[in-house]
């Protein structure tokens, strides 16, 4: 072990048992990455950075890397398995559609990390290791989390390449916009069976270190209208955001119990993309055939009563059906897509907070009926 010195201010609290530097990456299994890359290029305004596949070496598997601001998206597809992994994300394709495999969070210590985790409960499921190149070195380990999905903890300090090594830097599929579409992950969100949301806040609690946020779906809103239960769980700065949810016995068939049926499992639902734009963002993205949830007009109709002054007028919202919610804090702006493949699992989340820390509670009725609309019309309700 080498010494290191701790400037930590001795400020009576507690040092973080697993501190976190952010998100690393989202990375999908999909069926043709070669695709998935040139939609989330043309769509969502990311630039594809680094690509790993035969050209480079990689003969099991293609993988694209696209970024936007500190936001990155890793597509992998199996061109022919031939190891444990290539036969895990083929497996992963044939039994849950296109999804997510691995929420990598970037630390500043893995084998800490991993160690922490581990001895607090977690399923090691990647001991820690290195990967060096010419643009020096990275340290990964994983641990899995709900479902088959994993989080790879990965300290990247001592890298300077344009993902790991193993990829190569590789030229925007497209001209990216000439505006940055969005700039980070804001959260992450996991669907889990009924009755087991405690169980994963928990999880986050002994193994991360994780705190709950004071936003959540209980069971009074859970049987009036959501057919949900909902707790978030995130690091001590918030910069990583994991809400869970889990189906609620209610009148109607739970939005995450469609999900875990086609999806198969515990799974990502739905990745919140931070904008200082949400405006020029959804008109880019809706131009590109992004399709959003509808909101009815009359939710536009009493928004400005309790939601008060925001950035963008009423009829802006309206026209382009984004969401606004208000708390003690300050105001956020929202909007979710439909679906991004033809199973009714992943989706996406654009979030402009002006202050607001939440989620967006106000809007949780409007934007269940709207998901409930679209359960309806998939013969799922
Ligand atoms: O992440 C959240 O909590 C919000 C609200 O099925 C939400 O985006 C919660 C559950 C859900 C869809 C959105
Ligand atoms: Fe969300």
């Amino acid at each position: 072990m080498t010494e290191t010195l701790d400037h930590t201010p001795d400020t009576g609290r507690q040092a973080d048992p697993f501190p976190v530097k952010g998100m690393d990456a989202v990375v999908f299994a999909v069926g043709n990455a070669k695709q998935a890359a040139y939609y989330y290029s043309t769509a969502f305004g990311m630039k594809l950075v680094a690509y790993a596949g035969p050209e480079t070496g990689s003969r099991e598997t293609a993988s694209y890397v696209l970024t936007n601001g500190s936001a990155r998206f890793v597509f992998t597809s199996v061109i022919k398995a031939s190891t444990d992994w290539g036969r895990f994300l083929a497996e992963h394709v044939a039994e849950h559609g296109d999804g997510v495999v691995d929420l990598a969070i970037e630390v500043p210590d893995a084998r800490a990390a991993y160690a922490y985790a581990t001895e607090h409960g977690a399923r090691g499921v990647q001991e820690p290791y290195e990967l060096r190149d010419e643009h020096g070195t990275v340290v990964l380990a994983a641990v899995g989390t709900y479902g088959t999905t994993r989080h790879t903890l990965v300290d990247r300090s001592a890298y300077n390449g344009p993902y790991l090594p193993g990829f190569s830097a590789a030229d925007p599929i497209v001209e990216p916009p000439a505006r940055r579409t969005f700039q980070a992950i804001d959260h992450c969100v996991g669907n889990v069976e009924l009755g087991r949301m405690n169980e994963w806040v928990a999880f986050y609690n002994k193994v991360m270190g994780f705190t709950n946020m004071k936003e959540f779906v209980g069971d009074d809103i859970a049987t009036e209208y959501s057919a949900l239960m909902s707790k978030v769980v995130a690091d001590g700065t918030l910069k990583v955001k994991f809400p869970i949810n889990e189906p609620a016995v209610a009148k109607k068939k739970s939005q995450i119990d469609e999900y875990l049926e086609f999806y198969g499992g515990a799974g990502v639902q739905h990745i919140a993309l931070a904008t200082n734009d949400i405006v020029a963002t959804v008109r880019m993205m809706r131009a590109a055939g992004v399709r959003f949830l509808d909101t009815p007009d009359s939710y536009y109709d009493t928004l400005g009563e309790w939601v008060g002054d925001t950035r963008v007028p009423i009829d802006t919202l309206r026209e382009l059906k984004i969401l606004a919610d208000r708390d003690e804090d300050g105001y956020l702006l929202q909007i979710f897509t439909k679906p991004v493949q033809d199973r009714p699992t992943v989706f996406f989340e654009l979030i402009e907070r002006h202050g607001s820390m939440g989620f967006g509670k106000g809007n949780f009725k409007a934007l269940f009926q709207a998901i409930e609309r679209e359960q309806e019309k998939r013969g799922n309700l």
